[in-house]
């Protein structure tokens, strides 16, 4: 197979956060060559607001690996660094979350695999949009057909994103 461009978005919120980013990282290097990372942002949390701030960042993925296949790669490294699912949408040592795969527009949801490409959340979330923006801001929604920077500037989501030092 031949290479594609991912985007997946990283998040901690447990234990070093920073540390949690790098094994991360390293981990999904040897599915692939890690083409750009966005600076790190400390971030309020959305959706479940009683939990800790987070650590979010975007990484642009060149792999060979198809959407499927990184996905699983992405639950295993997630398995790897500790990750326990108690709370939906609750603290974790390491979130990664398969943001957009190309410009592919798929879902699989099966009781053993859950894919929505692009990121269902992807477009009214700002940790996601200021870090996919600072490495991307050209880049397509490829169902709204808006870019990154202009879904941006319409965002609603008010939630603190702040670049960490
Ligand atoms: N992830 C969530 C829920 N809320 N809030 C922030 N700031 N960052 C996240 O990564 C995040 C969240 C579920 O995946
Ligand atoms: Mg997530
Ligand atoms: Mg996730």
């Amino acid at each position: 197979m031949s290479e594609h461009i991912a985007f997946i978005g990283l998040g901690s919120n447990l234990g070093d956060r920073k540390a949690y980013l790098a094994c991360a990282r390293q981990a999904l290097s040897r599915y692939g060559t890690l083409e750009r990372c966005s600076s790190l942002y400390e971030t309020e949390p959305v959706d479940v607001r009683d939990q800790p701030h987070f650590l979010n960042q975007v990484i642009a993925l060149r792999t060979r690996l198809d959407p499927v296949a990184l996905l699983r790669a992405c639950l295993a490294i997630e398995q790897m660094l500790g990750r326990e699912r108690r709370i939906l949408k609750g603290p974790r040592t390491i979130d990664l979350d398969l943001l957009l795969y190309e410009d592919e527009i798929l879902a699989i949801e099966t009781e053993a695999l859950h894919l929505i490409l692009p990121h269902p959340h992807l477009h009214r979330r700002r940790f996601v949009l200021v870090p996919l923006c600072e490495i991307c801001p050209d880049g397509r929604h490829p169902v709204l057909g808006k870019s990154f920077s202009q879904l941006l500037a319409e965002l609603e989501d008010t939630a603190e994103v702040r670049l960490y030092a």
